[in-house]
């Protein structure tokens, strides 16, 4: 099948085959039938859940495969593949040498939109960002969506926006790494760059692989497109030195151009009107201040006016499982950042308290530097608990400078915290990790964090 020109690409009863029944999967199935394309879904797993899921769509007239892979998946003129799915794992090299295209889920629902995209990228802070985003864009003349990464298939958003049509539509969309691997058309007309620092090494060889993945996201943007990016960020700045869509930079440090400025009480736009006093912002840390400047420049290219931005980020408050109060007991206030899976992402969660800090850490292991812990742990953190199957790695890192005890699970690393803790503590879940080895996503394992705590408080 010929998808060189995005305009002229028709999947009327292509045989499309589908990889990953995720949610990303399920969504691109449905989205392929309704275009007319001869859907195939496979996946390498099966589960009670996933064969009642599979029921539904073989319902709705989509072949569904589980359990493994058979020949029958390069029977396709079109692959479209889940996130979770590596551009070099073996199946997709197979289908690429059989001169299958293939396509990435995100790339496969933009076929289907002619709406604005603002993609949001970065190591850590998208999904706070994007949500700010969404926030700010909700005016008279925007109708925002939000999708991607953050945990909603771009194709479901993709689909119900062909069946009911909005006006005013743009998509707020969370972009990983794994998104921006096949990609061939996707041209968002801003691309947000927040920070880069090292993840996913279990599945890029090398940092610069993993880097060249996000910047996929950049591909096809032109000089009517914009690029925002984080001045303070050596490398995005080293980056984006020259390139062609209209650059605009934000940053906490306060040098070079940027649409926004701040001093040390307020920030403030280029005609040096206030936008907002920083003792009125919703989210504490640094680094949601930045994510801040990020969405308001980006809000700002999209016309949205400053007392709109001004109030998404003073009652902005957070999502689920980044930095989430939960509960206090005892004096003792636990934190759900289930969402911290790699190194930097807690290093930004120790930076964010003064008082002493009871830290669970684990879960499969990324390939993370645990070690680059210690000086955002000193003098803050009074033990460390480690759990899962990384918990041995992250004791040889740590062991022999913090206090620090392994354990099998989750469960297990809260009750001792939850004995050891006295009030003005803190114990905070920010893993490190992927939830993978016992959990199925970072949610589940959050939510599991909050349950054990719920059911301490009635017993
Ligand atoms: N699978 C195969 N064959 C393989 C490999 C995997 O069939 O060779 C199957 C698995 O058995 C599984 C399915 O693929 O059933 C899962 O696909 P997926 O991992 O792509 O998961 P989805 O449910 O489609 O979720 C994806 C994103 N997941 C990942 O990137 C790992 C979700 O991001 C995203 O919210 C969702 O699409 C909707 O866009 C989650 C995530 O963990 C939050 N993202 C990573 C992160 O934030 O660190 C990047």
């Amino acid at each position: 099948m010929d998808i060189s020109n995005k305009n002229s690409i028709n999947i009327q009863d292509a045989k499309t085959t589908v990889i990953g029944f995720g949610r990303s999967g399920e969504g691109a199935s449905r989205l392929a039938q309704h275009f007319g394309a001869s859907v195939f879904i496979s996946d390498g797993k099966t589960d009670t859940k996933m064969k009642s899921r599979a029921q539904q769509l073989e319902a709705e007239g989509i072949d569904v495969e589980l359990g493994g892979h058979s020949d029958q998946i390069y029977d396709a003129e079109l692959w479209i593949i889940s996130p979770g799915i590596a551009q070099d794992s073996p199946i997709v090299i197979e289908a690429k040498s059989k001169h299958i295209p293939v396509v990435s889920e995100i790339e496969f629902a933009s076929w289907f939109t002619q709406a604005p995209i603002i993609g949001v990228t970065g190591s850590n802070g998208k999904t706070t960002t994007v949500n700010i985003l969404y926030e700010m864009c909700k005016t008279d003349r925007l109708s925002p969506a939000l999708a991607g990464n953050v945990g909603t298939a771009f194709s479901d958003t993709v689909l119900n926006d062909v069946i009911n049509p909005p006006s005013n539509r743009v998509y707020v969309l969370e972009i990983s790494s794994f998104q921006m691997e096949q990609i061939i058309h996707f041209k968002p007309f801003i691309s947000v760059f927040l920070n880069i620092t090292p993840d996913h090494l279990d599945r890029y060889p090398t940092l610069d692989e993993y880097i060249q993945a996000k910047l996929n996201m950049i591909n096809n943007q032109d000089e009517n497109d914009h690029i925002i990016y984080n001045e303070d960020d050596p490398i995005l700045c080293k980056k984006f030195n020259v390139v062609l869509p209209d650059r605009h930079a934000f940053s906490l440090a306060g040098t070079g151009e940027t649409m926004f400025t701040m001093n040390a009480t307020k920030i403030y736009d280029e005609a040096h009107a206030t936008l907002i006093q920083l003792d009125q912002l919703a989210l504490p840390g640094r680094h949601n201040l930045a994510n801040a400047l990020a969405a308001a420049t980006a809000a700002r290219l999209m016309g949205v006016p400053n007392s709109r931005i001004t109030q998404a980020m003073s009652s902005f408050t957070g999502v689920p499982h980044r930095l989430e109060r939960v509960m206090e007991l005892n004096g003792v206030t636990y934190y759900n950042d289930s969402k911290a899976t790699n190194v930097d992402a807690v290093k930004v969660a120790l930076d964010s308290f003064e008082n002493d800090i009871h830290l669970i850490l684990g879960g499969k292991d990324k390939g993370g530097e645990f070690s680059q812990l210690l000086p955002h742990a000193q003098n803050k953190v009074k033990e460390i608990v480690a759990y899962g199957q990384a918990a041995e790695m992250i004791s040889t890192a740590l062991g022999d400078a913090v206090k620090l005890e392994c354990v099998s699970s989750l469960r297990d690393a809260i009750e001792i915290c939850h004995l050891r803790a006295v009030s003005g503590d803190i114990v905070l879940l920010s893993p490190g990790c992927a939830s993978f080895d016992q959990f199925n996503n970072f949610e589940e394992r959050g939510d599991t964090f909050k349950s054990i705590l719920t059911e301490m408080v009635a017993s």
